[in-house]
């Protein structure tokens, strides 16, 4: 029998208003059935809406430190129940074990975060230009948060939306992926036990437009983030606008690492492993192009044909396995049909370029990681996500030429160079157009505590993670407090 899984809503687990369900299986084994899960609708969100606006009314006056105490429980749960999160992440979603433990970390990470930032919030106080008179500003929350997460980091994502949302005195209505609904589940159960009013955090499970359109829509509530595609970022930007709701969207990239001839090219052999292949490449921060320096071009390439024949694809759960499934059959066919493109285009097959079919592997979405040299900046396989394990090697003449090959995309998430020339690394992290940049380091390797977040068609302009997300998630009040016991006009009375 398979695990039924509830909406948690008005503080209690319940089936959706229809009474349809959906199913989630293991993409690394479609045999697999990880639970059944209720298919939402506008109804259940109205639902959730109504009980969030209920608990907002206390949990907004709850002090921040509080609110801060239970966020670490949240964490310390989560350290006891780490492996067992992890593994469900694993078969939930299919990447590695190792990496899946390092998102639960991550999560980890943001609830000891948010316990240390609910002891600060920092306000200002401010001189005033009159006297007896005092200037200041404080945090204060917002109201209903709407926060739709994707299924490519099932825990630590939802943890960089929920904590802080939480923490600054909003309640919660949560709609995760699709994909990934069991980790978001937990999540939620692991909140609740730690002592989150269970008004204030509401999980609605379902598709985007059941769950995610009404979320967006709704007049009660003021404030959304999401994490996912550029498409759907700029559809929900549109909703949002007309009722001019705060909207944090975190979308789409198509990240480069560059390799300068001085570099050391062990280390950024190393470095664009992990990055186009960690997560199979499902990653918004993925490594999808590499851009090589002519000089050192063909021995890298070399390098990197051999390195890739050695990663073991397989099920997560095995310690051994590098490169784990794709999500479901969709996505599986979305990179393949960018693998036909590539070969339209005219660049030429390195590695990979088939879903990997071998005995085992049959009964998942596994796909061979796949190299594309000789690719043209202007190719589509060098300006389109494909969100899969697919690399695009471009050959460039001098430092100049490769930075304005990076800065030649539409997005602007992460980027990277490896190079020993102190003077380059500077230009780069001056010249480069993205949100992060990494010097000898991978694309990939976030930590909580810094802003994350992209420019261009990234997002629009809001970051996550770190101090930044605080200020997304409450308003700045500014209070004046005259003391004179009189009148006293500004701009006017002290001229
Ligand atoms: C994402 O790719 O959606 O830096 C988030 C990283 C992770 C977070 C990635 N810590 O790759």
């Amino acid at each position: 029998m398979s695990k039924v899984f509830r909406n948690h809503i008005n503080g209690e687990y319940i089936d959706s208003v229809s009474g349809e369900t959906f199913e989630n299986r293991n993409p690394a084994n479609r045999a697999e059935v990880i639970g059944i899960f209720p298919k939402s609708t506008a109804e259940d969100v109205d639902k959730a809406v109504k009980a969030a606006r209920a608990a907002y009314k206390d949990w907004r006056l709850v002090p921040a430190p509080q609110r801060g105490e239970i966020m670490k429980k949240a964490g310390d749960i989560m350290v006891e129940r780490k492996e067992e999160i992890s593994r469900l992440m694993t078969r939930e979603m299919g990447k590695v074990i190792a990496e899946t433990r390092g998102d639960t970390q991550e999560g980890i990470d943001t609830a000891y975060y948010a316990f240390g930032e609910s002891r600060r919030m920092y306000g200002r106080t401010v001189p005033s230009e009159l006297p007896n008179k005092f200037n200041m500003t404080s945090h204060i929350p917002i109201g209903v948060a709407g926060l739709i997460t994707p299924w490519n980091f099932p825990m630590a994502i939802p943890t960089w939306k929920v904590f802080p949302a939480l923490t600054c005195g909003n309640s919660v209505v949560f709609k995760p992926a699709s994909d990934t609904p069991a980790t978001a589940a937990l999540f939620v159960e692991i909140l609740i036990d730690a002592g989150v009013p269970p008004l204030a955090i509401n999980i609605v499970h379902g598709t985007g437009s059941g769950v995610g359109t009404p979320i967006v829509e709704h007049p009660d509530i003021n404030l959304i983030s999401f994490t996912g595609s550029s498409k759907v970022g700029k559809i929900i930007n549109e909703k949002a606008g007309k009722d001019l709701k705060r909207v944090s969207l975190e979308l789409g990239g198509k990240n480069a690492e560059i390799v300068m001839d001085d570099a050391n090219l062990n280390l950024a052999l190393e470095g664009v492993l992990w990055g186009a292949f960690g997560t199979t490449g499902q990653r918004c921060t993925a490594t999808s192009r590499l851009i090589l320096h002519e000089k050192i071009h063909d021995k890298f390439v070399d390098m990197l044909g051999d390195s890739t024949q050695k990663l073991k694809t397989g099920n997560g759960l095995d310690e051994s396995v590098d490169v784990g499934p794709l999500i479901n059959k969709e996505q599986l066919e979305i990179v393949h049909s960018y693998v036909e493109i590539g070969k339209n285009e005219g660049a030429t097959l390195l590695s990979g370029g088939e879903p990997d079919e071998s005995e085992d592997l049959k009964k998942g979405f596994f796909y061979k990681p796949t190299i594309f040299v000789g690719v043209d900046r202007n190719m589509r396989i060098a300006r389109e996500e494909i969100f899969g394990p697919v690399l695009s090697v471009i050959k460039v003449s001098s430092f100049d030429e490769a930075i304005e090959v990076l800065n030649d995309s539409n997005y602007g998430l992460s980027s990277s160079i490896y190079t020993q020339d102190v003077n380059s690394a500077y230009c780069a992290m001056r010249d480069i157009e993205a949100g992060i940049t990494y010097i000898n380091g991978p694309t990939i390797g976030a930590e909580c505590h810094m802003p994350f977040g992209g420019v261009k068609e990234t997002g629009n302009g809001h970051r996550e993670g770190g101090w930044a997300v605080y200020d997304f998630f409450s308003e700045t009040k500014t209070v004046y407090v005259d003391f004179s016991a009189k009148l006293q006009r500004a701009q006017i009375d002290n001229r």
